[in-house]
């Protein structure tokens, strides 16, 4: 594939945007070669700045479940611009996504909007640590929530040691109020609590990990954090940015039965356009500017656009049926690549949750971090460039997720593995 016009606009875009990409995953850096650049999208597909067509299996890394440029949502969307695009006061808009959210989770008494999933998540924090009067927080490694810096934290040395900064610029002053645990290791974490407990403003999670791969919860591991949490009188925050909406439309609150105190969330409500959301119980959101003392702000808070995409996008994510089609579509793919690989003989550990999933090119079951970690990220860089270069578009990094929308075909998906089968074999 001829990617001339990419590779003269990364020329372009080094010379005045850091590593020529305004989000770091996006430059290819875990897979090596250049980012192609994106020219359009429509449905399933992207079409890069060379005219070239790709499956997307990235959907801007969750938002676009309904695939690229859905008709109702452009319509909508064309409609409410020509209202104006930002107030910076209240609109019925905001009132209405609102109301969408609380009927697919009712454990989010009160919601507060922002603009990203950083936004929700930092601002979740804070409240916490208002809330609680405690300091202290923890959270899994491997696990990201976005980039505040309470929140770029790993592990310190020894287990229920204090964090240390995960990136330079994070103070240690701060980070040493992070504590961190291996994903799925109930043990770790109730002797973290026996520890810390009393000084645990809350503990969060991706209640289905997905930003070191797609890695499932242990049976009991959530209900688990519940109880413990519960009994410390700490928090339990579900980051779901990623599973809102996504494998099921009431998140993984829905899926597995647990409710959290707090709960953010991002990507899918705002329908590819900037919006995030934290709310949970209402004594605790109370404590939320202007109702309570937690500050908490943003000028494009609730922005109508944004907002009007994210209705349009929940109002069709509610009909019947899309769940199903969603997990058949998901699974055809999920099982086809793993037996194209089974046939090349090229190791995999293959998750899948609904259309959430990831192949670890490994022989080890995939359970944390550490075992995710052992995955071969040649192989995957390998198999990503084959597939690329087959006219599939997977993430580019093996610690990220694959993500399907109803606009994938069944034909989308026997080509997907079709090129599978032949990247496997040239393996
Ligand atoms: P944003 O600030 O990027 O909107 O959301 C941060 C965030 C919070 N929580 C979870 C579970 C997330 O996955 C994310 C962001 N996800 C990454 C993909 N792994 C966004 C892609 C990127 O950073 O460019």
């Amino acid at each position: 594939m001829k990617r001339k016009r990419s590779e003269q606009l990364f020329e372009q875009a080094q010379r005045l945007i850091p590593g020529g990409v305004n989000s770091p995953v996006r430059a290819f850096k875990a897979v090596g070669g250049r980012p192609i650049f994106v020219a359009k999208a429509r449905g399933s597909k992207i079409w890069d700045a060379d005219g070239n067509t790709y499956l997307d299996y990235v959907l801007s890394w969750g938002p676009m479940i309904l695939g690229h440029a859905h008709p109702h949502v452009v319509r909508a969307i064309r409609a409410a611009v020509s209202n104006g695009t930002s107030y910076g006061a209240p609109t019925e808009l905001e009132v209405r996504l609102a109301g969408r959210i609380q009927k697919a989770f009712p454990s989010m008494e009160l919601i507060r909007m922002v603009s990203s999933g950083t936004e929700a998540t930092m601002s979740a924090i804070r409240l916490a640590r208002g809330f609680t009067g405690r300091d202290t927080i923890l959270k899994f490694d491997g696990c990201y929530h976005g980039h505040a810096d309470s929140l770029l934290v790993k592990a310190g040395s020894g287990l229920a040691t204090l964090g240390v900064p995960d990136s330079p610029g994070v103070p240690a002053d701060l980070a040493k109020h992070t504590l961190t645990a291996p994903y799925n290791d109930l043990s770790a974490v109730r002797k973290i609590f026996e520890l810390h407990g009393r000084k645990i403003a809350c503990l969060i999670v991706e209640p289905v990990a997905a930003n070191m791969g797609v890695i499932l919860p242990k049976e009991g591991f959530l209900q688990g954090l519940r109880d413990i949490t519960r009994h410390y009188d700490s928090l339990l925050i579900f980051d779901e940015v990623i599973t809102g909406f996504r494998i099921a439309f009431g998140g993984a609150q829905e899926r597995f039965g647990i409710l959290p105190d707090l709960t953010c969330l991002g990507k899918i409500i705002g329908g590819g356009l900037p919006v995030g959301a934290y709310g949970g119980r209402r004594e605790i959101m109370e404590r939320i500017a202007p109702l309570g003392p937690v500050y908490q702000a943003g000028t494009l808070s609730g922005n109508p656009l944004a907002v009007t995409a994210g209705i349009e996008t929940l109002k069709l994510l509610s009909r019947p049926g899309v769940y199903r089609k969603l997990e058949e579509r998901s699974k055809a793919l999920s099982t086809g690549w793993a037996d194209a690989a089974k046939k090349a003989g090229v190791a995999v550990f293959g998750t899948r949750i609904a259309s959430l999933m990831t192949l670890f090119f490994t022989n080890r079951a995939v359970t944390d971090y550490a075992t995710a970690k052992t995955s071969d990220t040649k192989a995957y860089a390998k198999f990503f460039t084959a597939m690329l270069d087959q006219g599939v578009y997977l993430a580019p990094s093996q610690f990220e997720a694959a993500f399907l929308s109803t606009a994938h075909t069944d034909a989308d998906i026997e080509k997907t593995v079709k090129a599978a089968y032949n990247a496997f074999q040239k393996m």
